[in-house]
């Protein structure tokens, strides 16, 4: 099995974990064994509607909203409508059905529409058309999952009506957010070209009559195999716009792409109309060359003075077993992860090697550092590094007692400095309820306990220098649980 197809299968698992898939997705099996009595309501309501009692309800696969019925506010008048998806056997489509509720609260069905293909993969909501109620975006699929279509319904006059303006669209990946701030929702949509297996991205907004193409649609970098997560939210504490942040899979490796959605200016511009997304990522780079900025602010030049156009982009390359892009302290601003080798691994295999991995954002055409940690993905938990720590300190894993220990690094050592433990800093070790415990871990400290595991810290009494640490330090400002997905690596 490739470690791309791992990765994918990954994301899948993560994805189905985070909202506690059931494991197989056998549609009868899937049915709520007793409904209650409103949901009976609903599906009595269902039945006369479609005059049959042969119901086979769809759940959709992914997403937060995974039961046969869906509540949610569609119209703006403050109380719930129910979605439901069901088959009957009278047809092989698979319909969508709107339930609402009769003045005097009886729940009846005003209207079904059938989906341009037979399973569901997500329900989501979002402001497309009305800022004072929600769309309904739907994702179809057809038996075999690889062909996926995303639809856009509003619930309007008793109907439910299709909103994009050319009918549902292909997508991969998609996501619904604000991108100018009007209080409407954009759909970015990454679809692949079938003939050349090329990644684009897609913008829609309402126009005013219809949820229309709304910039021009870019190409993702070539030999991009499939996107590990598109997320939206500002760039920096210093800019105001609002970018989409797309990681891609490219070999065993992640990169990060960032668009910012921008309106022409200029007079040469035949485009005035529409408007077009921008590459942050390289095309600010890139326009360096072309008309350097005056006090050669953010210019990337490398050690010959030339400006390498492709260095951002370059520098969010990371090993696959790495984070995606996200706003990791609830700021708005997104976060770019990006890898650097730790201290003594410069000739060791890539499955060996150990990175620290530093988070990043976006200003003046450079990455500037936001926070840096040593990531144990396999064990869940994660050591902030000081800034004094970069570089001059490294970890060395010890997978026969599940442990990182800490060293200061001294390349000058005639031994292999890895192997040096006069210069420890400090011990983490994950040792499970089920394991074996040797008396050694009588003299650690407990950081955390999360299920059968407990993570264990041991600082040496020999530790000493600007470099070292106190448990308390550690504990309360360096240390965190992450979520657990070394899988990755499995
Ligand atoms: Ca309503
Ligand atoms: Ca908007
Ligand atoms: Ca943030």
């Amino acid at each position: 099995m490739t470690r791309v197809f791992c990765m994918l299968l990954v994301l899948c698992v993560l994805l189905s974990s985070c909202t506690g898939a059931a494991p197989f997705q056998n549609e009868e099996l899937l049915r709520p064994p007793r409904l209650t009595e409103e949901q009976r309501e609903i599906e009595n309501a269902l039945i006369a509607s479609v005059n049959s009692e042969n119901l086979t309800f769809k759940y959709p696969k992914s997403g937060e909203h995974r039961s046969a019925f869906i509540f949610q506010d569609i119209d703006g008048d403050s109380q719930d409508e129910a979605l439901v998806f069901y088959m009957t056997n009278a047809s092989d489509s698979t319909f969508l059905s709107v339930l609402d509720r009769m003045p005097d609260g009886k729940w009846y069905s005003p209207y079904a529409i059938g989906g341009p293909e037979g399973n569901v993969e997500f329900v989501e909501f979002a402001p497309m058309t009305d800022p004072s109620r929600y769309d309904i975006l739907v994702g179809w699929s057809d038996v075999s999952g690889q062909q996926k279509r995303l639809a856009i319904y509003s619930y309007l006059n008793g109907r439910l009506e299709n909103r994009l303006k050319d009918g549902p669209q292909s997508y991969e990946t998609y996501l619904a957010a604000d991108l100018d701030g009007d209080q409407l929702s954009e759909l970015a949509l990454i679809s692949i070209d079938r003939d050349d297996r090329s990644h684009w991205l897609h913008l829609f907004a309402y126009n005013g009559f219809t949820v229309d193409v709304y910039a021009n649609d870019v190409a993702l970098s070539d030999y991009m195999m499939g996107c590990a997560g598109i997320i939206s939210g500002r760039i920096s504490q210093t800019d105001p716009r609002i970018g989409i942040f797309i990681d891609e899979i490219l070999e065993d490796t992640l990169v990060t792409e960032v668009f910012v959605c921008e309106r022409p200016s200029g007079e040469d511009n035949r485009r005035s109309a529409g408007k077009f997304l921008r590459n942050i990522i390289w095309e600010d780079m890139s326009d360096l060359s072309e008309d350097s900025p005056a006090d050669g602010a953010g210019s990337m030049e490398d050690d010959s003075g030339e400006i390498n156009a492709f260095t951002l982009y370059e520098l969010t390359r990371r090993s696959g077993n790495t984070d995606i892009c996200r706003d990791l302290n609830g700021d708005g601003i997104i976060e770019i992860p990006t890898g650097r080798l730790m201290p003594g691994y410069e000739d060791y295999d890539a499955a060996d090697q150990i990175y620290l991995t530093q988070y990043k954002h976006l200003q003046n055409n450079a990455l500037g550092n936001v926070y840096s940690a040593a990531i144990n993905w396999n064990s869940g938990y994660q050591v902030e590094f000081p800034p004094s720590w970069v570089d001059h300190v490294t970890v060395v894993n010890q997978p026969e007692n599940n442990e990182w220990r800490f060293i200061e690094y001294n390349s000058q050592l005639q031994n292999n400095p890895l192997e040096d433990w006069s210069s420890e800093l400090m011990r983490i070790r994950v040792v499970s309820h089920k394991d074996y415990q040797d008396r050694s871990i009588e003299n650690y400290t407990v950081l955390a306990v999360r299920g059968a595991f407990t993570y264990y810290a041991y600082i040496p009494e020999t530790a000493s220098g600007s470099l070292s640490i106190t448990m308390e330090q550690l504990k309360d400002k360096m240390f965190s649980l992450t979520e657990r997905k070394g899988v990755f690596e499995t």
